[in-house]
């Protein structure tokens, strides 16, 4: 009994050390959109970066699915408080979309069907901290939660991972996206609890 409590106690306590100040923990997921869902065609999918060069990468469906892929166990954490533990998703990461002709000191835009908007500096997605992901638990990502395909950053709240991402636009100067004018924090860390501003 002593060694069956003690078990449970530590596995709780490495638990609890997952889940920032503020959260709760949940098994659902939970849908957040500011809008109606679109209901976008893979046939017709499309990802496009502008760079601040002036040069723009574009990529199909088919094309990007060509690209390295990842496997991806991360922990995320929405503003509005719950925390899901060791979700998985498969996508391609910003440093293969990005390349090496980003300033690190600079700042991204996402730019989504619909219209949302999210910012986010570059030193928060580069070196293996954010991915556009297309399934989820082994499947192809849910139009309530983005697909075809999403932005996903979970070192962020989850409002930075845009859903129905379409594409990236590169800025020297940081400009706020749709939640970040409308009193969300700029930058979104969860550990700091970073919420509203
Ligand atoms: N395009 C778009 N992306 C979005 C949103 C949105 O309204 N539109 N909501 C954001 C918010 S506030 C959260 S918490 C998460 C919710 O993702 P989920 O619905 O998959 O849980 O998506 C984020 N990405
Ligand atoms: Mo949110």
């Amino acid at each position: 009994m002593a060694i069956i409590n003690k078990g449970f106690g530590s596995r709780r306590r490495q638990k609890d050390e997952r889940i920032p100040p503020g959260q709760y923990l949940t098994r659902d997921f939970p849908v957040l959109s500011a809008g109606p869902t679109p209901l976008i065609d893979n046939a017709e999918w499309t990802f496009e970066i502008d760079f601040l060069s002036g040069e723009r990468k574009s990529w199909s469906w088919e094309e990007f699915m060509l690209l390295p892929q990842e496997d991806i166990t991360v922990d995320i954490h929405c503003v509005t408080a719950w925390s899901k533990l060791e979700t998985t998703w498969r996508g391609v990461s910003l440093d293969v979309l990005l390349g090496d002709e980003v300033d690190p000191d600079g700042f991204l835009m996402a730019q989504c069907h619909g219209g949302y908007t999210t910012n986010v500096p570059l030193e928060d997605v580069l070196d293996g901290k954010a991915w556009i992901a297309h399934t989820y638990d082994d499947e192809p990502l849910e139009p309530e939660h983005g697909g075809p395909a999403r932005l996903l950053i979970p070192h962020l709240y989850f409002w930075k991972s845009a859903k129905w991402v379409s594409g990236l636009t590169e800025m020297a100067e940081d400009v706020p996206g749709f939640w970040e004018s409308n009193g969300y924090h700029n930058h979104g860390d969860p550990w700091k609890e970073e919420r509203y501003w």
